[in-house]
């Protein structure tokens, strides 16, 4: 693979093929550390899948929180963007309560960004209190918004005094940083600060209280996962944020565990958790049955209780029994085939475990705006070099709460748990992957082609922006961020949906009229000369 990487990599200018040699390494298990570029700006003009600071923090972590109205401040187009596209799907007890449905926004125009938009905010936020008597408020900037100047800061402190709801004003303007993943920071930072904590239960109601982190309840994920906790014993406090609930939020500093399944997204939150109430986090991954099994078993250790480890065991067994069948039917057809899977953040290396599960050996993987520490594990964190670009978000620190801290399990016991099961850490992809297989950091258009024609995966999984390129090419393509329209595909019966939507995908017909592009062309070119000359 070394060659055929270097004759792709060749075909850059020399410093377009100097940066992106840095963002690209191929596994090697003999060697301890492979250092990889991320984070770090797109080059111009290169054509990206990432999205903007915007997209992280109104689109990918308040949007899903249901009871809340969240107001787009700036064009339409940012506005209309972030509605459900994402696919999050949220019930609620009160219909009322639940505005997941609606896209709010200020619709800026030109003389708003002439003569300033705050008023037209404060206008909107007063209709949105009229018309939905909303428990509370988001307000996110996009980019226009911080290059006129707009206070929002200040227009939310108004409403609040108005209106007597809370009104979280979010800096997020698309330009905040080089990806999605500066959105997700500056949207944990506040609802830190300002959300989580501030409920009035002292105590949970019930017994093994968790809350759900990282978890945006696409395709109804986050409602496999929770009727497989449910059924063990647990009490899930909140879900953070999919299918989530401002109130249960408030109320999330009374849970004993923290699970975190999108690290990504959301380990600033768990770690302050940690900091300010003393819940350890446990990572957790539900997407495949080994990792949903795993999982249960962590966490049944964390809490160390006869009867949940029982249930736990009793609540697989059952499981396995009912869907290992149908899972292996679909097996049958997947075995052998290998793949490509390039997601956002944490799903490039959660879904690995599931083709892995159903033979299918994954050659690339990667991810748009993953952090260091997503590829070569969390403790490179402090090795990190910060740069501009980071320095845009506004920094907070929790600190232990005076009232509220409580250690949930003792510094031995801590210790003791730490060493059995992922508290407070994450592994990286590469741990994961075979020697020889390519890990990719933002991938591109351009080396998307390069790669399908030098590896012919069977299967690629992405996002939007490339499903129909690759579709063209002949090749099953899988969108890994909305599921396209099915799901859930997490937990025991994600796992089989995930099996059964793929398993169709190579068994479709419509292949027997697409020629992949290598099949109408010569596998190696070359030209005929005497010997010699
Ligand atoms: Fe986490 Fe996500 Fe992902 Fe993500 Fe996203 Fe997403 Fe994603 Mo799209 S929070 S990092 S910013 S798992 S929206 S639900 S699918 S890119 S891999
Ligand atoms: C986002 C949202 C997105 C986009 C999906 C895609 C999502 O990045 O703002 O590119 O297909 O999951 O909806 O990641």
């Amino acid at each position: 693979n070394e060659a055929k990487l270097q004759e792709i990599l060749d075909q850059y200018p020399a410093k377009v093929q100097k940066n992106r040699k840095k963002h690209i390494f191929i596994k090697r298990s003999d060697v301890e550390s492979q250092q990889i570029e991320a984070n770090t700006r797109t080059i111009p003009g290169i054509i990206t899948n990432r999205g903007c600071a915007y997209a992280g923090c109104k689109g990918v972590v308040l949007g899903p929180i249901k009871d809340m109205v969240h107001i787009v401040h700036g064009p339409i187009g940012c506005g209309y963007y972030a509605w459900n596209t994402r696919r999050n799907k949220a019930k609620s007890d009160d219909p009322k309560q639940n505005f997941i449905n609606y896209c709010i926004s200020t619709d800026m125009q030109e003389s708003d960004i002439v003569f300033g938009g705050e008023k037209k905010l404060s206008k909107v936020i007063d209709e949105v209190m009229e018309i939905f008597h909303p428990k509370a408020i988001t307000l996110s900037a996009t980019c226009p918004v911080g290059l006129i100047g707009d206070d929002m800061g200040a227009v939310a402190k108004a409403a609040e005094a108005k209106h007597g709801v809370q009104v979280l004003s979010f800096s997020c303007e698309g330009y905040k940083g080089v990806s999605q993943s500066a959105g997700h920071h500056i949207a944990n930072n506040i609802l830190m600060e300002k959300v989580i904590g501030t409920g009035d239960q002292e105590e949970a109601p019930a017994k093994f209280p968790i809350n759900l982190l990282g978890e945006y309840n696409i395709g109804g994920d986050g409602w496999e996962v929770e009727r497989i906790l449910k059924e063990i014993g647990y009490h899930v406090v909140s879900v953070m944020t999919g299918d989530g609930s401002y109130e249960a939020i408030k109320n999330a500093h009374t849970a004993e565990l923290n699970l975190v399944q999108c690290h990504r997204s959301i380990n600033y939150i768990a770690e302050m958790l940690e900091t300010k109430y003393g819940t350890p986090w446990l990572k957790v991954n539900f997407i495949g049955i080994q990792g949903t099994i795993e999982s249960l078993r962590n966490m049944a250790l964390y809490f160390d209780d006869k009867e949940l480890t029982l249930k736990t065991e009793a609540v697989i067994a059952s499981e396995l029994a009912r869907i290992e069948p149908i899972f292996d039917q679909y097996k049958k057809i997947c075995e052998g085939k290998t793949a490509f899977c390039f997601v956002g953040g944490s799903r490039g290396h959660h879904f690995q475990n599931l083709f892995s599960e159903l033979g299918i050996e994954t050659l690339l993987a990667g991810y748009e705006f993953a952090h260091r520490d997503d590829y070569e594990g969390r403790e490179v964190i402090p090795t990190i070099k910060t740069d501009a670009d980071s320095k845009n978000i506004p920094h907070y620190t929790a600190e232990a709460d005076e009232k509220r801290f409580r250690l949930k399990v003792s510094p031995e016991k801590l210790e003791e748990l730490k060493a059995k099961i992922p508290l407070g850490e994450y592994k990286g992809m590469r741990f994961d992957m075979k020697d020889g297989s390519i890990i990719v950091d933002d991938l591109n258009h351009f080396e998307t082609e390069e790669f399908i024609k030098v590896l012919k995966p069977d299967i690629f999984t992405s996002g939007i922006k490339d499903k129909y390129v690759i579709q063209k090419m002949g090749i099953n393509s899988k969108q890994l961020h909305s599921y396209d329209y099915s799901g859930p595909y997490a937990g025991f019966n994600g796992a089989v949906k995930f099996a059964e939507d793929i398993s169709m995908g190579f068994a479709s017909p419509t292949w027997n009229f697409i020629t992949p592009p290598w099949k109408n062309q010569p596998l190696l070119e070359g030209t005929v000369t005497e010997e010699g000359v």
